[in-house]
C-alpha cells in the first residue's frame, strides 16, 4: 500500500536519524490483511493497528529545545509519574479521528507513566482557551494541544507563555512563533492530500465533472491546506473538472447532509464531491441517496481522513477513494516531548506518513485491521 508523502523531502538519513531518535520505526501497511477468525490473525490486526502510529516522513526546521524555546524553560522528566502533562482535544470523539486521536495520547502517557489531565472543547475555540488555562491552573507544566482554529487561541498560548509551559501542538499548526509560542507542528501534509483527491476524482469521473467542495470548518489551516490544494491542483492538472459549489459543513455529518441536499437542489448537474473529511463524506451519501441517485454511480465522492466506515464505503463503492489522516500521535508526541527535553530537539515542523486507501486496498486494510 503506498503512503502519501507530499512532505517536503529530507535527506533519507536524516530522516532515518530522526525516526531512530524518535525510537520509532516507519511501519508500511501490508496488504497481507487475514480475513481474520483465528485468534493469531486477531493478534496479527492487533498488531498492525498498534503499529499504524504516527511516523514522521520529513521534518524541517531547526530542534527546539527546553534550553532554547521561549529564551530557555525548565527541564522536566514526563515520565517521573509527577511531571503533570495537558491534553487540549479541540473537537468531539463523536468523530473517530478525535476518539483515536484521544486514545492514542491516554494509551501512551498511561504506558510511560505520565500523569495526564485532558479537556474537550467541543470545537468550540473559547471553551478551549479557558480549559487550556484551567488546565495551567490545576497545574499542568507542559501541555500537547490539538487546535479548534489557527488563530483563536492566543489567550491560551499567552498563558502558558506567561508561565514557561510550552505548548506542542498536534493535527493543525497555530498562528505564532515555533520554539517561541508553541514547540512544533506535528500533522499531516493537508494540502497534499488534496491534491491527491483531485487527481482521484478527476480519475473517478475521466476528469470531467460538476464538482460540489464539503469544505471544513473555517479559519484551520487544515480547511485552508485541503481547499487549496484540491483547487489548485484541479486548475493545473484538470481543466475540465469544473466545482460548481463549495460550502462549509464543518467537518460534520449532520451538516454534510444538510449542505448535500441544498447543493444538489441548487446544482442537479453536480455528478462529484469532494469531502474533506469523512464525517462530511458520510453525510453526503445520505443525501445523495434521499435524492434518489446513487453514490459512487451518479455521484462519485472522494474523502479524506480514511475512518472505518468511510474506508468500507470505498470497499462497497460508495466512495472512490479516501486519503488518510493518521490520528495516532501518542508515540511521536510523548517521544518528541522527551527530546524537547533531552538533547536531540524537535524540528518545527514534524510530517506524518498517511496511507491512501482505493478499491483495490480498502478491503484487505479492513481485515488487516489497519484501519481506525
Ligand atoms: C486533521 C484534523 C481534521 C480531521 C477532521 O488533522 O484536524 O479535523 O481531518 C477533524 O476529521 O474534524
Amino acid at each position: 500500500m503506498t503512503a502519501l508523502a507530499r512532505g517536503k523531502a529530507v535527506p533519507a538519513a536524516a530522516l532515518a536519524a530522526l525516526s531512530l531518535t524518535l525510537g520509532l520505526t516507519a511501519t508500511a501497511c501490508t496488504n497481507s490483511g487475514s480475513s481474520g477468525g483465528s485468534s493469531t490473525a486477531a493478534a496479527a490486526n492487533n498488531t498492525a493497528a498498534a503499529q499504524q502510529v504516527a511516523n514522521p516522513t520529513s521534518s524541517a526546521g531547526p530542534a527546539c529545545t527546553y534550553q532554547t524555546y521561549g529564551g530557555g524553560v525548565p527541564q522536566l522528566n514526563i515520565a517521573d509519574g509527577k511531571t503533570v502533562v495537558g491534553f487540549s482535544q479541540s473537537e468531539s470523539t463523536s468523530n473517530p479521528f478525535r476518539a483515536t486521536e484521544t486514545k492514542s495520547i491516554e494509551e501512551q502517557a498511561k504506558s510511560l507513566g505520565v500523569k495526564l489531565i485532558e479537556r474537550n472543547a467541543n470545537a468550540d475555540v473559547n471553551a478551549q482557551n479557558s480549559q487550556i488555562q484551567d488546565m495551567i491552573a490545576q497545574g499542568a507544566q507542559v501541555l500537547i494541544v490539538a487546535p479548534e482554529n489557527s488563530a483563536g487561541l492566543g489567550p491560551a498560548l499567552a498563558a502558558a507563555k506567561a508561565k514557561k509551559i510550552p505548548v506542542l501542538t498536534i493535527d493543525r499548526t497555530v498562528t505564532g512563533t515555533a520554539c517561541s509560542d508553541f514547540i512544533a507542528f506535528i500533522g499531516s501534509n493537508f494540502y497534499g492530500q488534496a491534491q491527491i483527491a483531485a487527481d482521484d476524482l478527476a480519475q473517478a469521473t475521466g476528469s470531467s465533472a460538476k464538482v460540489a467542495i464539503l469544505s471544513g470548518t473555517p479559519g484551520n489551516n487544515v480547511s485552508t491546506d485541503r481547499t487549496n490544494g484540491f483547487t489548485d491542483q484541479l486548475k493545473a492538472k484538470h481543466p475540465s473538472m469544473t466545482v460548481v459549489a463549495s460550502q462549509t459543513a464543518n467537518f460534520d455529518e449532520t451538516d454534510g447532509q444538510k449542505v448535500m441536499e441544498q447543493l444538489l437542489q441548487a446544482h442537479p448537474e453536480i455528478n462529484a464531491v469532494y469531502a474533506e473529511n469523512d464525517e462530511m463524506a458520510l453525510g453526503a451519501i445520505q443525501a445523495i441517496t434521499a435524492a434518489g441517485k446513487t453514490p459512487g454511480k451518479d455521484v462519485k465522492i472522494v474523502s479524506i481522513d480514511g475512518i472505518q466506515q468511510a474506508v468500507q464505503d470505498v470497499a462497497g463503492g460508495k466512495i472512490f477513494a479516501d486519503i488518510e489522516t493518521n490520528p495516532r500521535f501518542g508515540p511521536l508526541a510523548f517521544q518528541s516531548l522527551q527530546n524537547f527535553y533531552g538533547s536531540a530537539g524537535v524540528q518545527q515542523k514534524v510530517i506524518i506518513k498517511d496511507n491512501h486507501f482505493t478499491s483495490a486496498n480498502a478491503q484487505s486494510a479492513l481485515s488487516g485491521g489497519l484501519v481506525y
